[in-house]
C-alpha cells in the first residue's frame, strides 16, 4: 500500500474560462478573441464555438457540488479579461466581477480553495483591433489594469495566483491561441516578439501578488525532451530543444533573464524580441515562486543538419494516429520526432508518467521551488454507453501512473503541493473541439449539438473520489 500525501495536499482538477462557461454574450461579456477564433474554426472543421461550452457559467453551483463530492480541496478556474473589461481598457463590467466573487464563494463555502488564472488565451477583442492585441507592447500597460484591479479584488480569498497559461505553446501555435491578422502571420520573430510582451505582463502580475502577500507562478506547458539515440549529436540536439522550448521560460520566470544558448540562437536567426534596457531587470525584481506544471507528455528530438528546412510545431486535427502534421525543426540546432519508445494518445501525443517523474526531478534540482500541477490529463474518445455510463478505464491508468510518478519524486524530496488534473469536466479542446475529452465529469453534448450540457460521472469520478478519500493510498 502506498505511503499518504501530505494532509495538506490540494486535490482537484482545472478548467479554463472560455473552454468552459459558455455565456459568451451574456451579462455584458466583451467578445475575446477566443471567441473569433472559435467562430472561425467552427466554419472552417466542425469544432463546436465557444458559444455555450459546457455551460459552465450557469451551471457553475451544480459542478462544485460534484467537485465536493469528489473531495476536491483546490479548483483551478481562469477569469475572462472580457467579462472584467469588455473592451480590454475602460469601464469595469460589474456583472463579471459578480460572477467571480460567486464562484469564489461557493468553492470557499465547500472548503475548497480557488486558484485562478489571470489570463489563459482569452484576449479581449477589441485590443486586436486597437493595435493587434500581444503583438504590440501597449497590451502590457493594459494587462495591468486588469490583473490589479483583480488581484486587489480578490486579494482576501486567493493565495495562489496563476499568471499567464502556456506562453511556450503559445509560441509554438501562435495563430490557435492568439488572434494574428493574416499580414503578419510569416513573421515569425513575432512569436517571440508576443511572448516578450508576455514576460512583462507575467512580471507585473508577480509584483502585484506580492504586494498583497499571495504567491505567484506562470503555468508551463512543459514537456521534458529527450534525445532520440545516445549519439552525442543527438543529445546536444535535445539540449538545445530543452533550452529553446523549455528552459527559454524557465530562466525568465525563476532567474531573471533569458538563457543564454537559446537567446543567441534566436538572435542568429532574426528571431530574438526587440527589448527595452530595463526588461530583464523588472524580471529580476519579480520572479516567481512556484511552479505550475501543466504536463500531458513527454518530447523527443535528435540532430538536425544545417541548411534542412525551418519548421514550426504540427498538430493533429483528426484524432486518427500517425495524422501528425509536423515537426519543429530549427536547421543546424534540432529536430523535433516521435519517441519510437512510447504509445500515444489518438492524437499522437506520447504517454509518459516517468517523464512527469524527470520534470520534478530536474526542475527541483535545477530550481529548487515546490511543485504544483495544475494539468494533467488524457485526451481520449469517451462513450456514453446506453446505461449512463462512461467506461473511461484509459483515463484512469493515465491518471493513477501520473499520480504514482508524483508520489516516487515526493518521496525523494521534491515538494509538491497539488495535483489539479486536466480537466474537471469536459470541455472545449483548444485543438479538437468536443470530441477529444479530458474531463472527470461527462458532459452531453457534442460539437453539432449543444443539448442540454447535463453532467454525467464517469468511472474516473468515482476512482478519483477514492483516491482523494484514501489521500492518495488506493490508486
Ligand atoms: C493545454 C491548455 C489547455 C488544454 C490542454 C489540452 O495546452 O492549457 O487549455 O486545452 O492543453 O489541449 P487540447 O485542448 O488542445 O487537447
Amino acid at each position: 500500500m502506498q505511503k499518504e500525501f501530505p494532509k495538506d495536499f490540494l486535490w482537484g482538477a482545472s478548467t479554463s474560462a472560455y473552454q468552459v462557461e459558455g455565456a459568451a454574450a451574456i451579462d455584458g461579456k466583451g467578445v475575446s478573441q477566443q471567441d473569433v477564433i472559435n467562430q472561425e474554426r467552427h466554419e472552417k472543421f466542425g469544432f463546436a464555438d465557444a458559444s455555450v461550452a459546457s455551460d459552465h457559467y450557469h451551471k457553475y453551483k451544480e459542478d462544485i457540488a460534484l467537485f465536493k463530492e469528489m473531495g476536491f480541496t483546490s479548483y483551478r478556474f481562469s477569469i475572462a479579461w472580457s467579462r472584467i473589461f469588455p473592451n480590454g481598457d475602460g469601464e469595469v463590467n460589474q456583472e463579471g466581477v459578480q460572477f467571480y466573487r460567486d464562484l469564489i464563494n461557493e468553492l470557499k463555502a465547500n472548503d475548497i480553495e480557488p486558484i485562478p488564472t489571470l489570463y489563459h488565451y482569452d484576449l479581449p477583442w477589441p485590443l486586436v483591433e486597437k493595435y493587434g492585441g500581444w503583438l504590440s507592447r501597449e497590451v502590457v500597460d493594459d494587462f495591468a489594469v486588469f490583473a490589479k484591479y483583480i488581484i486587489n479584488e480578490f486579494k482576501d480569498d486567493v493565495k495562489y495566483w496563476i499568471t499567464i497559461n502556456e506562453q511556450s505553446i503559445i509560441v509554438q501555435y501562435w495563430t490557435q491561441k492568439c488572434y494574428i491578422l493574416p499580414e503578419y502571420q510569416d513573421n515569425n520573430q513575432l512569436r517571440y516578439q508576443i511572448n516578450h510582451h508576455m514576460n512583462l505582463a507575467q512580471a507585473i502580475a508577480v509584483k502585484y501578488v506580492h504586494e498583497v502577500g499571495g504567491l505567484a507562478g506562470p503555468a508551463l506547458g512543459y514537456s521534458p525532451i529527450y534525445a532520440r539515440t545516445c549519439k552525442p549529436e543527438d543529445q546536444i540536439a535535445a539540449l538545445n530543444a530543452n533550452d529553446l522550448r523549455n528552459s527559454y521560460y524557465l530562466d525568465v520566470y525563476f532567474k531573471g533573464y533569458y538563457n543564454v544558448a537559446a537567446l543567441t540562437y534566436l538572435k542568429q536567426n532574426d528571431l530574438a524580441p526587440e527589448m527595452a534596457a530595463d526588461d530583464e531587470k523588472l524580471f529580476a525584481e519579480n520572479l516567481s515562486d512556484f511552479f505550475a506544471i501543466n504536463y500531458y507528455d513527454s518530447n523527443c528530438a535528435h540532430a538536425c543538419p544545417e541548411g534542412a528546412e525551418r519548421r514550426w510545431s504540427g498538430y493533429n486535427l483528426t484524432g486518427k494516429k500517425g495524422d501528425m502534421s509536423g515537426f519543429e525543426t530549427h536547421p543546424g540546432f534540432y529536430q523535433m520526432c516521435s519517441n519510437p519508445e512510447l504509445k500515444t494518445t489518438d492524437w499522437d501525443w506520447a504517454i509518459d508518467p516517468i517523464g512527469l517523474e524527470y520534470v520534478y526531478r530536474d526542475l527541483y534540482t535545477r530550481y529548487k521551488i515546490p511543485f504544483m500541477i495544475t494539468e494533467n490529463g488524457l485526451g481520449a474518445y469517451d462513450e456514453l454507453t446506453p446505461d449512463g455510463k462512461i467506461h473511461d478505464d484509459y483515463r484512469i491508468d493515465y491518471l493513477r501512473e501520473h499520480i504514482k510518478a508524483t508520489k516516487r519524486a515526493m518521496d525523494l524530496g521534491v515538494e509538491v503541493i497539488g495535483y489539479m488534473p486536466w480537466s474537471a469536466l469536459d470541455l472545449l479542446s483548444t485543438s479538437n473541439g468536443y470530441k477529444k475529452r479530458y474531463g472527470l465529469i461527462y458532459v452531453d453534448r457534442t460539437d453539432d449539438d449543444e443539448k442540454e450540457c447535463a453532467r454525467i460521472k464517469k468511472d474516473s469520478f468515482y476512482w478519483y473520489k477514492n483516491v482523494i478519500a484514501s489521500q492518495g493510498t488506493e490508486l
